[in-house]
């Protein structure tokens, strides 16, 4: 091959990593860090337990970003057991190795390491979650992720006066490990969880819960108006 060929050939090869390496002037990159951790929680009364949390907080922080964004979550494991993050929904081109999945896309964290995964919004907007990938881990380690439209583009309906995020899950009394251990070993269903959560809360019509509830109140008015008021929801549920 002659070098004037060679050379235009690594210059297409550059034009091209470039435009994949580029991201437009709006786009963002944020920096996220996820400590994988124990928590003491108290559910149902005196069930207490330690659970497998980001950060302490059941259910974990809230990923919010662009469409086009870019966010780096530095995963610190300081649990006593391997553990994935997974970026459910979030399409991931040519990046799957920071896609969650352990053993399939990616070796799991383990005890005392960490892994920084790049998660990339190339064209997802509105809300998704992240949980764990590992074992049953998923039923405590989760959170929601909310994809803004892109800088000067706005989402298909009219600008909401208030946005939440409601995240239905699951909350065992028993140790969620010892629920995955049983079910492999006998090759039969998942226990059925205790009581359905909302943000991590059972709600007023299950004992002892009354403390931790979550309530929003709305203007009637602004419900039968032509304005908008979105929940975004997103389930969390194992089982
Ligand atoms: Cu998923």
């Amino acid at each position: 091959m002659s070098f004037s060929r060679l050379f235009v050939m690594q210059l297409v090869g550059m034009v091209m990593l470039f435009g994949i390496l580029a991201s437009p002037g709006w786009a963002k990159t944020h920096h996220r860090t996820f400590v994988i951790q124990e928590a003491t929680y108290t559910r149902l009364c005196n069930h207490t337990k330690n659970i497998l949390t980001v950060n302490g907080l059941y259910p974990g922080p809230t990923i919010s970003a662009r469409n086009g964004d870019i966010v780096y979550v530095k995963v610190i494991n300081k649990g006593n057991k391997n553990i994935t993050i997974h970026w459910h929904g979030v399409n991931q081109p040519r990046n799957p190795w920071s896609d969650g999945p352990e053993y399939i896309t990616q070796c799991p964290v383990q005890p005392g390491g960490n892994f920084t995964q790049r998660i990339e919004f190339t064209e997802e907007e509105g809300t998704l979650w992240w949980h764990a990938h590992s074992q049953y881990d998923r039923a405590t380690v989760y959170g929601a992720i909310v994809i803004y439209p892109k800088l000067g583009t706005r989402y298909p309906f009219a600008k909401p006066h208030k946005e939440f995020t409601l995240i239905i899950g699951e909350w065992w009394n028993a140790n969620i490990t010892d629920v995955y251990n049983n079910a492999i070993q006998s090759g039969g269903e998942f226990q059925i969880s205790d009581i359905n959560t909302i943000n991590g809360q059972p709600g007023d019509f299950a004992p002892c819960s009354a403390n931790g509830n979550f309530i929003s109140l709305y203007k009637s008015e602004r419900c039968y108006s032509n304005k908008t008021t979105l929940q975004v929801v997103v389930t969390s549920y194992c089982n």
